[in-house]
């Protein structure tokens, strides 16, 4: 009786992955010598063997909760500045690993100045989404004060939206509300993930809402005189808070592997306005 190779089986699943019918790949092992048994079981244990493998890789990649794809800028060819469609924004500074990019004129001086007064009024101390259940609660690691605009809830933010899709290849849709932030010296954002935490049991429940997220953008709306920045411990980095530049970071899984610990250091002197854009995986509902 011939045996089963593990060169046969390579190049069988070889054969059904480069899409050849199975009915071909018997003849050609019948030609090549194998007796019609042994060719038949060959085929039967590589592909079953094959299948399982792929399952096993898909149920890892389901528990650790990694997705298919996250926003991008499109920063190929190395461009000094990319067209956000409304207008032309520079990019300042890129990392690969975790992956952010500083950006400079994502908005206009008098953006800035429209978003931090519609914001003001609206203003409440900071609240965290609570994974333990799904809530919100005050966090003592964060110090600001804070409020959501609903999706395009005026043209300015509509337009805002519509150029942060368009730089980062990803749908309006897929964006929770602008959130805009005011901090105070002393006040900080100690750091933390922007994901939600799978192990937390209220995490179920904020993914219904559009899944995971699965990047951010910070953007500043005006200069704190000292302080401020915002910080990626794990890999030394602090991006300075100018008016109108944002800071873009994306993770790829809900992960500390991606890198993306990130916090907004105390300001020191002067207050500290910005907006952030956190985008999920799916439509935001
Ligand atoms: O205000 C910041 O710099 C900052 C830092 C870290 C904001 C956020 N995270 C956030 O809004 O998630
Ligand atoms: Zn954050």
């Amino acid at each position: 009786m011939q045996q089963i190779t593990p060169e046969l089986r390579r190049w069988i699943v070889e054969q059904a992955s480069a899409g050849v019918r199975p009915d071909d790949v018997l003849n050609a092992m019948r030609q090549a010598g194998w007796q019609e048994a042994v060719a038949v079981a060959a085929m039967e244990s590589a592909l079953s063997e094959h299948l399982a493998a792929k399952q096993a890789a898909a149920q890892a990649a389901s528990t650790t909760g990694a997705v298919s794809a996250v926003p991008m800028l499109n920063l190929v060819g190395a461009p000094r500045r990319l067209d956000a469609g409304d207008r032309w924004v520079d990019v300042i500074a890129s990392l690969q690993n975790p992956r952010v990019v500083v950006l400079g004129n994502l908005l206009s001086e008098t953006e800035c100045e429209a978003l931090i007064e519609s914001a003001r009024p609206r203003l409440a101390r900071s609240l965290t989404v609570q994974t333990q259940t799904g809530g919100e609660e005050l966090n003592p690691d964060r110090t600001s004060s804070g409020m959501f605009f609903n999706r395009g809830e005026t043209p300015e933010v509509a337009a805002l939206e519509a150029r942060i899709a368009r730089l980062v290849n990803w749908p309006v849709q897929n964006g929770e509300g602008i959130q805009v932030l005011h901090y105070r010296p002393g006040a900080e954002y100690k750091p933390h993930y922007d994901y939600f935490d799978p192990d937390e049991p209220g995490t179920p429940t904020i993914l219904r809402r559009g899944g995971q997220r699965v990047a951010t953008l910070v953007m500043y709306l005006n200069e704190p005189m000292r302080g401020g920045g915002t910080t990626f411990p794990d890999v030394g980095l602090e991006v300075a808070p100018v008016r109108g530049h944002a800071v873009f970071f994306s993770y790829d899984r809900p992960h500390p592997a991606t890198r993306t610990l990130h916090g907004g250091a105390p300001v020191i002197e002067g207050e500290k306005w910005v907006a952030t854009k956190w985008l999920r995986e799916r439509e935001f509902v």
